[in-house]
């Protein structure tokens, strides 16, 4: 594997899972894979799960690992081409990527949606370039439209926890005080499409993501018809796609919020997030706290997901 950005990069998903699943169960069997090897991850943002679960991946494999902050102690990045540079920010991309490669074997990149220029985020100005530009292997640790790590974690997580061989899923939006990108739920429905699972989203009006990720999965637009019998819910809040109101938020409307009144429906659901998650606002203390809650097993995911990944790479040098 050479980059991983989507659902696709990983080929057969039931063999991915089936991967996954081995690797959990034997985590350091695979150290000889990343002796020598360095993985260099690289944040646009903040993290706590995508930097510690790849860290300690990369280290389950043998390798040794670096971290860097762009916005924390290195210089500020220029990313368009063509800027005179007489700004705020000292150095280039086009020179820190290429030199970024030349201290490490893969590197993992976290870059947010800007959520100001559609076309500069959708085109994954920032990723790409890594990808032309590092001559290095490199994996999304959430760019602007996706996060396949997070995703490909949710799908284990289900695979582990499902009852029925094809179980209902829902992904539910939920109200958020501040703009989110669209990556997360995008990766999620990329994942769902091709899984073995019935999947439906649920959202108000004018929310309707990507067509590319949502490939005519169902969308329902009255919540608690979307729960009915649902046996996994997945709630992520996320701002407007569509035009003319790219990364705006349109509603904060706190009966999307997820509580017990909309479980009460559900086929005794398992609820899932992320993470971070703002109680009461995306989902209440009382669910996120449930027997039913599996936040937590989700997020430990996280390492076995990235784990799969950097293997595939290191066996792929
Ligand atoms: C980010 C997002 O919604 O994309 C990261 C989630 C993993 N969330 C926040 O910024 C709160
Ligand atoms: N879920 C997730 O990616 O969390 P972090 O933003 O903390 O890495």
């Amino acid at each position: 594997m050479k980059t991983y950005t989507n659902v696709k990069d990983l080929g057969n998903l039931q063999n991915a899972v089936k991967e996954a699943l081995e690797v959990k169960n034997n985590r350091y069997g695979y150290k000889h894979l990343g002796e020598n090897k360095t993985l260099l991850m690289v944040f646009f943002n903040s993290s706590l799960r995508t930097r510690l679960s790849t860290q300690k991946a990369g280290m389950n494999l043998g390798m040794n690992t670096m971290v860097l902050d762009i916005n924390q102690g290195a210089w500020q990045l220029e990313t368009e081409r063509g800027v005179i540079m007489d700004g705020d920010k000292p150095e280039h991309i086009l020179e820190a990527i290429p030199v970024m490669g030349s201290y490490c074997d893969l590197i993992g990149i976290r870059s947010f949606a800007q959520l100001n220029d559609k076309t500069f985020d959708y085109n994954e100005t920032i990723i790409n370039q890594f990808i032309q530009y590092s001559g290095k292997p490199i994996f999304s640790m959430e760019a602007a439209t996706g996060h396949p790590l997070q995703a490909f974690a949710d799908l284990i997580t289900i695979e582990e926890y499902k009852k029925t061989a094809r179980p209902k899923v829902v992904l539910t939006w939920a109200p958020h005080p501040r703009a989110l990108p669209q990556a997360v739920p995008n990766s999620f429905a990329d994942f769902m499409n091709e899984a073995d699972v019935d999947f439906v989203i649920t959202h108000p009006e004018g929310y309707e993501l990507d067509e590319k990720f949502v490939r005519g999965a169902k969308v329902e637009y009255n919540q608690m018809k979307a729960f009915e019998n649902a046996d996994f819910v997945y709630a992520k809040n996320w701002s407007a796609y569509q035009d003319p109101n790219y990364g705006k938020i349109l509603s904060t409307d706190r009966s999307w919020t997820v509580s017990d009144r909309q479980m009460a429906v559900t086929n005794n659901a398992y609820f899932m997030h992320c993470l971070p998650v703002r109680r009461n606002m995306i989902v209440t203390d009382d669910v996120i706290e449930s027997p039913q809650s599996i936040v937590i097993p989700e997020a430990a995911n996280r390492e076995i997901s990235a784990q799969v990944v950097i293997k595939r790479m290191l066996e792929a040098i």
